[in-house]
């Protein structure tokens, strides 16, 4: 709580991975900002992306599922009432990835608690999350030959810009919408044997898959969408030489409860099944329903990165669209809730497009003035001189907006571009 020039409101932040932290940086920029402000290791003390202290503790993976950051927010507060004598006048949550689905499961379970919520790369379809990570690591060590190499993710990269980025009408090394962008892999296999500028069958076979996302074998059912043409050079993530300890964790701890469970065992029909079912929305947040929190006048802003090589980013426009369903129509939700989805942006920020722009202004402008966000200007900075002048700028849209480049002026100036359907 600021000592003085308290602003008179208050901001959550939500935490990353497995948490176990109190995201004390972020809290500092609301600080600096004038808010009182909150955060929670939501009950466990532990790294990111480790998720064993799940192991044997049902309770603590409901704090971390939702009673610990709504808990906090009671008691902030309560808090800040008692030190100012005075209630904050308005409440915040801003969080990216576990922090995007914490603020989703505020607005679904406590619609009382925030009157704007900021959702990056929301984490809220947590268990077929998980499985994607695993579909992944699978893919790449199916074989000996399956594996990337990193020198390999350049090589595919290379090759969608190639095909793909002119698509939008921009050559800028960034698909504004990589849905346009219909790449496969197979016209980069090796014509003889294996070589730095192509790919082998298997490795063919593994992209094909990360581009696919995680099916039943059984059903055919899409269990979590794909990567998108853009995001290869972020594969590592998940495509390691050795299991991702973020998502196996899930398995290892929630699931099967034992440490040594192998990734290569999943099965994706009946594992998937199991652990849905073990879960039952404590971890994900998939509820469509926020009539509670639309009728209280609640602001969700949600983003997404389309080169997001964690998080699929399809995820987040699929849950908009589930929203848009439950609640009628796009018109009924215009005023409640806006997708901003940002080509080129890696998970949560950075990557090769403009992605820069001031998330909690955007939030407060929404709320406090009722201008709700039609076009955000983000600025892309070169690598490594972060303090310098910004190289580009161009207008985020609400989705299923674009930017469009008008023909005239410069691409790299924002004033050119209009926000259109594509
Ligand atoms: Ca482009």
């Amino acid at each position: 709580m600021p000592a003085s020039g308290w602003n008179h409101k208050l901001m959550g932040i939500g935490n990353g991975g497995w948490s176990g932290e109190i995201w004390y940086l972020d809290m500092s920029d609301a600080l600096q900002r004038g808010y009182a402000t909150a955060s929670t290791d939501t009950g466990h003390e532990g790294s990111a992306g480790d998720g064993s202290f799940a192991l044997g503790h049902p309770e603590k993976v409901i704090d971390f599922g939702y009673r610990a950051f709504h808990e906090t927010t009671i008691k902030a507060k309560a808090m800040v009432s008692a030190y100012y004598g005075d209630a904050p006048k308005h409440s915040y949550w801003n969080g990216c990835s576990t922090g995007g689905k914490q603020g989703l499961t505020e607005a679904q379970r406590y619609p009382g608690d925030y009157d704007g919520i900021i959702a990056g790369a929301p984490a809220n379809c947590w268990t077929h999350l998980m499985v994607s990570g695993i579909w992944i690591g699978q893919a790449t060590h199916e074989n000996p030959g399956s594996y990337l190499p990193k020198e390999k993710y350049a090589v595919l990269h290379k090759a969608v810009v190639e095909a793909c980025d002119s698509l939008d009408g921009v050559k800028d090394g960034v698909l504004e919408n990589p849905k346009k962008c219909h790449f496969d892999p197979k016209i980069l296999q090796c014509k003889e044997a294996d070589g730095p500028d192509c790919l082998t069958t298997s490795q063919v076979d593994a992209a094909r898959k990360i581009y696919a996302g995680p099916k039943n074998p059984r059903t055919g059912e899409q269990i979590f969408p794909g990567l998108e043409p853009g995001s290869e050079n972020g594969w590592s993530f998940f495509a390691r030489g050795t299991e991702a300890p973020i998502v196996a964790s899930h398995f290892k701890y929630l699931v099967f409860h034992d440490p040594n469970w192998d990734y290569r065992t999943l099965n994706f029909d009946t594992d998937v099944a199991l652990a849905d079912k073990l879960d039952n929305g404590v971890l994900n947040a998939t509820n469509p329903n926020l009539k509670e929190f639309f009728t209280r006048g609640g602001k969700l802003f949600l983003y997404h990165g389309w080169n997001d090589p964690a998080i699929a980013p399809q995820n987040t426009v699929n849950y908009y669209n589930s929203v848009v369903a439950a609640m009628g129509g796009s018109t009924n939700v215009q005023n409640s809730m806006r997708l901003f989805m940002v080509p080129g942006m890696s998970h949560c920020g950075g990557g090769d497009g403009p992605s820069e722009f001031d998330h909690v202004d955007v939030l407060e402008q929404w709320v406090e003035k009722d201008k709700a966000p039609d076009r955000i200007v983000a600025s892309h900075f070169p690598p490594g001189t972060h303090a310098a002048k910004s190289d580009r700028t161009r207008p985020l849209c609400p989705y299923p907006q674009v930017a469009k480049y008008t023909g005239s002026g410069s691409t790299d100036d924002a004033s050119n571009f209009v926000c259109t359907r594509d």
